[in-house]
């Protein structure tokens, strides 16, 4: 088999690629090791800054996003009792965001793969990378019990954290950076209509979080310890945790009924420096874990796809490997502004079992800053609903 740029994962930043390379006449080939109905089943990120929101739309990918997303002006926050406060995104910025879950969004893309018989291998195991540095890298995997080989230019690795790609980039090239929280998110869906905003919550008791699927169906996270096990956490204990967390008037707003699905994730963030290595190129997952407090993940994948696709479209268009060059340094601009605001996110909104007297004064101050300062919250809700993508020229 042969093609341009043999892409590895399947998610939404590999089928993104995918469809993205395909409108720019580039020709790609996606291995997935799961089946399509195991990719299909992940339950995952929920809000989409606008620059992904436009980008969907602008590449055929907004229509049922439009239909049933749910628009959002801002997010509250309610704090320990305190009065609740509203960031008002749209009022400092202009902008919005919108909560459409990654699991519609995964449907909508298999959905464009099928329409252009995009070749998406799933069940695609072994996948080894071979001869990156070189000019002509090439790939093999073992499909239905056959050895196959897959002959590219590039290789872009977009198999998420635990994938393969990132591992072919030499140990004494390779930056690592990463803190881990001491806690993790303990999330659940139910088919009840969510509260009108996404509520995330500070308390003594530990960090809460509402948010939404659709007018149907709500999701909700706790902060649990790191040790946490789902059958300890039955729906009737999940909720009657969840209302304790929010201040009275909100809780009371909260509709509980069966979970369709309980999950328990850490938190950490990890940053793979740099996201190139010869004619490897790494986006999403692969080379960055965010705490989902500040609802990156999905859209830095998004982001690496956008700034990867223009680059590898530019250098087929016009043999310029400028961009390409440029990749991972413009990546890893965004990919930093994310992991900072998530990092100050979780630190604000959550409770820290070795948290100082002192830590908690602190922390209380600065809500209590963001709550008075429209300076602020203009600068959060920056970060909140997306910078603009970078030029190709950057800045
Ligand atoms: P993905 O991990 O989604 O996709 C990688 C793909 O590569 C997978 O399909 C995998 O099967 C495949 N793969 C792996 N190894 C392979 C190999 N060796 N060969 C071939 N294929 C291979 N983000 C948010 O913004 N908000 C959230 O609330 C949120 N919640 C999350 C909850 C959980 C439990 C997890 C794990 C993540 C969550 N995220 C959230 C982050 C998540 O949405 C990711 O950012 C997003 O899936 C990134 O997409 P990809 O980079 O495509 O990686
Ligand atoms: C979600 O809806 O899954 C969600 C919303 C906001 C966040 C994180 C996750 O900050």
């Amino acid at each position: 088999m042969k093609t341009q740029v043999a892409i590895i994962g399947g998610g939404p930043a590999g089928l993104l690629l995918s469809h993205l390379l395909h409108q720019a006449g580039v020709d790609s080939v996606v291995l997935e090791h799961r089946s399509r109905a195991q990719v299909q089943s992940r339950i995952r990120a929920g809000v989409l800054e606008q620059g992904t929101v436009d980008l969907l739309r602008s590449c055929g990918l907004g229509d049922r996003m439009d239909r049933e997303g749910h628009p959002h002006d801002g997010m509250q926050v309610a704090w320990a009792g305190q009065e609740s406060f509203f960031i008002d995104v749209r009022k400092h910025l202009g902008k919005r965001f919108m909560a459409y879950g990654q699991t519609q969004i995964q449907e909508d893309l298999h959905a464009a793969c099928d329409a252009r018989s995009a070749r998406v291998i799933h069940e695609a195991l072994d996948v080894t990378l071979h001869g990156v540095e070189s000019a002509n890298p090439h790939v093999t995997f073992v499909h239905a019990g056959q050895e196959q080989r897959l002959d590219c230019q590039f290789i872009a690795g977009c198999d998420g954290f635990h994938g393969v790609s990132r591992k072919a980039i030499p140990a004494n090239v390779l930056r690592e950076f990463e803190k881990v929280y001491p806690f993790g998110w303990l999330g659940i869906l139910s088919e009840t209509p969510p509260l009108p905003d996404i509520v995330y919550a500070n308390h003594p008791r530990g960090f809460a979080l509402a948010s939404m699927r659709s007018p149907t169906l709500s999701r909700y996270y706790l902060q649990v310890p790191l040790d946490t096990r789902i059958e300890d956490w039955p729906d009737e204990r999940f909720w009657q945790e969840l209302k304790a967390r929010y201040p009275r008037e909100i809780a009371d707003r909260i509709v509980t009924g069966p979970s369709i699905e309980k999950s328990i994730a850490p938190l950490r963030s990890y940053v793979a420096e740099p996201m190139r290595h010869g004619q490897l190129f790494l986006a999403g997952d692969a080379a960055h874990i965010v705490p989902p407090t500040g609802a990156k993940g999905l859209n830095l994948a998004v982001s690496d796809v956008f700034y990867l696709s223009r680059a590898l479209a530019d250098f087929y268009g016009t043999g310029s490997p400028f961009l390409l060059d440029g990749y991972s340094d413009m990546a890893l601009r965004r990919v930093w502004a994310s992991v900072r605001t998530s990092w100050y996110l979780t630190n604000l909104l959550h409770r820290f079992p070795d948290s100082t007297a002192f830590d908690q004064r602190a922390q209380e101050h600065e809500l209590e800053y963001l709550r008075s300062s429209p300076s602020a919250q203009l600068a959060l809700a920056e970060q909140y609903a997306g910078l603009p993508f970078e030029a190709p020229g950057g800045a």
